[in-house]
């Protein structure tokens, strides 16, 4: 059976670089381009801690040192900015590490007692 050498058809995704037509000359010859497909980094997610009026500070810098390796210098001016703005980042991962480390928060949070709220959202 004849097979058909095959041609890159046109990009089908704004990842891909430009489709171009390949290149010919007056004298027959074909230039066929390589081109290369690009793949999507993927989406990052931010994990926050929101304030409340009740979870102790102290308890906030320990698991911002615990679960998002913050030194403690780190972790008492993140925890002083979510007091103060209401909200604050404490790190950024992949959808699966973001996830866990909510669960990770949330679970410390109740076993002891305290009102903590930690989510993820989609950075940008
Ligand atoms: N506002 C709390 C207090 O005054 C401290 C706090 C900081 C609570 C950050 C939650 O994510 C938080 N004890």
């Amino acid at each position: 059976m004849a097979t058909t050498p095959k041609v890159p058809g046109p990009a089908k995704s704004p990842s891909h670089q430009p489709a171009q037509k390949p290149n010919s000359d007056d004298g027959g010859t074909v230039l066929l381009e390589r081109r290369t497909l690009r793949t999507e980094p993927p989406q990052m997610y931010q994990v926050v801690l929101l304030n409340d009026d009740y979870t102790p500070m102290e308890f906030v810098v320990l698991v911002l040192q615990e679960f998002f390796n913050k030194d403690r210098e780190t972790a008492t001016q993140i925890m002083l900015k979510i007091h103060l703005d209401g909200k604050g980042v404490c790190g950024v991962y992949s959808k699966d590490i973001a996830a866990t480390k909510v669960d990770q928060v949330t679970e410390s949070a109740l076993k002891n007692g305290h009102p903590l709220q930690c989510v993820s959202e989609p950075v940008e």
